[in-house]
């Protein structure tokens, strides 16, 4: 079957539409996409760095039905949390989160490791999508660095928020890998911007240099940030069972419209090794140059042994 006969679109891919208050081009979604074969997703979007949404490739999941608000306030209700400084408990969290809106968002319960944290719920997530495969941080010469990798070093990481909460700032991950973002329950808008735009959102300075110094998107002040007008903007809504793939260097930041719960992975493989062997040793030479040398090398050689054998 052609790949056009396959497409599904949220709105009208072409649609090219003009802020008012910035003149910047927005281009209000890419492609969502149903029964694609890997090979197509691998030569299409993959290996293209394009961004898409998957339908249904985590439809087989048991957390798909399981992980509803109430199996977390039952299970995990008195566990504590904390928040940006703050405790909480989880059934508080859940809470909120279901009453949450523009005027009092409720905190945002994120990047929360699921197989340190919750490592029962794992079964929940499995098998791992044929999609976002291979991963090498999965790979044993990576195990026994995993939590020194910048990023989530391939772990699910898991957001639960509410409507009206982003998360805090745009960016793109860390380090250097592919994302895909897997939405379990409720609705959540990313924003993104392609790779070559990043003069454009005024990266910060040093060790940071992957965090945009932009922080209300829609309040520009464009005398400040003049060139954020030449910046390209796509819109991506995500639903229950989507997968959102962000190819590495897509500078990205999200907003929920509901509840919403939400798992993250970082994935690396020979589409996107030299972005990530790039961006390690950037993030290296800042912080630790003595180490960084040994560290890039181990790096390179494991870059160099699995693309023999995957
Ligand atoms: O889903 C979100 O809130 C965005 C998460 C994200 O971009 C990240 O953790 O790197
Ligand atoms: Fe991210």
């Amino acid at each position: 079957m052609r790949l056009d006969h396959l497409l599904l679109t949220f709105m009208q891919n072409n649609d090219i539409s003009q802020s008012a208050s910035s003149g910047q081009k927005t281009y209000p979604g890419l492609d969502r996409v149903k029964g694609l074969s890997y090979a197509d997703f691998y030569e299409n979007y993959v290996m293209k760095r394009k961004p898409v949404i998957l339908a249904d490739a985590i439809d087989h999941w048991p957390a798909m039905t399981k992980w509803t608000p109430e199996f977390w306030v039952k299970n995990y209700g008195k566990r504590p949390v904390t928040i940006d400084g703050k405790e909480h408990t989880l059934k508080r969290i859940v809470e909120l989160s279901l009453e949450s809106n523009e005027q009092t968002p409720a905190p945002y319960y994120r990047n929360i490791k699921i197989r340190n944290e919750y490592p029962e719920l794992m079964a929940d997530i499995s098998p791992y999508p044929q999609a976002c495969g291979p991963n090498w941080f999965h790979s044993k010469v990576f195990l026994p660095i995993r939590e020194r990798i910048v990023g989530g070093g391939g772990h699910y990481e898991l957001f639960i928020g509410g409507a009206g909460r982003s998360f805090p700032f745009l960016h793109y991950d860390a380090p250097g890998a592919h994302t895909f973002i897997h939405q379990i329950a409720g609705r959540k808008v990313f924003i993104l911007f392609p790779p070559s735009d990043a003069p454009s959102l005024y990266p910060c300075e040093g060790s940071s240099f992957s965090v945009s110094r932009l922080k209300d998107l829609d309040a520009i002040d464009l005398s400040k940030f003049p060139l954020y007008a030449n910046a390209t903007r796509y819109v991506m809504e995500v639903g229950p069972g989507d997968t959102l793939f962000m190819p590495c260097g897509w500078w990205h930041t999200a907003r929920m419209l509901s509840f919403s719960i939400s798992l993250g992975i970082d994935v690396a493989n020979r589409s996107n090794w030299d972005h990530v062997i790039s961006y390690m040793g950037r993030r290296a030479s800042f912080e630790n140059p003595v180490l960084a040398t040994a560290y890039m090398s181990y790096m390179r050689s494991a870059g160099g042994a699995l693309k023999l054998f995957s």
